[in-house]
């Protein structure tokens, strides 16, 4: 069973800025191995950031093609380009948006040996790197919508919320929603 629950929208934990890890010791290392029993065990996750599990650390996780990755007080130090990709998160399951950032990162981090590592990378893995490292920084994808894309998917969240909220469930809309 996944040692953690995935926090969701309207966790207030998922808007404080994560603080540095000083050291990397057993404690950072069992994290670690439960984000990934985590990410493993959510539907069709591909990265999972600290502070979504609740812990107030730098460090994301990921895993795009059956390799497991880790990365620590990780900081993005060159980006170029545009891209448009449609967005998903964890913490807003369901929620998908068209979403323009960069298209190559340079990211600098250290990996659980305490390693310095140096990565670039651009499209679904420059993104994830955007993504996770938002996360650390207190953010979520709907920072990056227009106001049209904001209210719809506030909407959505909000008749989520009373539903969850009702004695008797209503009749729930679609989890899916993409939006334009
Ligand atoms: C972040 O996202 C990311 O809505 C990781 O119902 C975003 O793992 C990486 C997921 C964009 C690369 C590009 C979302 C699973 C997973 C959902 C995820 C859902 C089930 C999202
Ligand atoms: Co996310």
């Amino acid at each position: 069973m996944a040692p953690y629950t995935i926090r969701v929208f309207g966790d207030p934990v998922l808007k404080q800025r994560a603080t540095e890890v000083s050291e990397i010791d057993g404690a950072v290392a069992r994290l670690v191995e439960d984000m990934f029993t985590t990410l493993y065990e959510s539907e069709s996750g591909i990265g999972l950031a600290a502070p979504q599990v609740g812990v107030q650390k730098r460090i994301f996780v990921y895993d795009l093609d059956d390799e497991p990755v880790t990365l620590i007080n990780p900081r993005i130090v060159e980006s170029d380009g545009e891209w448009e990709y449609q967005e998903g998160c964890l913490s807003l399951p369901g929620l998908y948006f068209p979403i323009v950032r960069p298209k190559v990162v340079h990211l600098v981090a250290h990996d659980l040996d305490g390693n310095e590592v140096s990565l670039e990378a651009d499209e679904l893995l420059g993104r994830l790197f955007q993504h996770e490292l938002d996360h650390l920084d207190g953010k979520l994808m709907l920072e990056h919508l227009d106001d049209e894309q904001r209210k719809a998917a506030m909407r959505v969240l909000r008749e989520r919320a009373q539903a969850d909220l009702d004695p008797e469930p209503a009749p729930r809309r679609a989890l899916g929603l993409r939006l334009r």
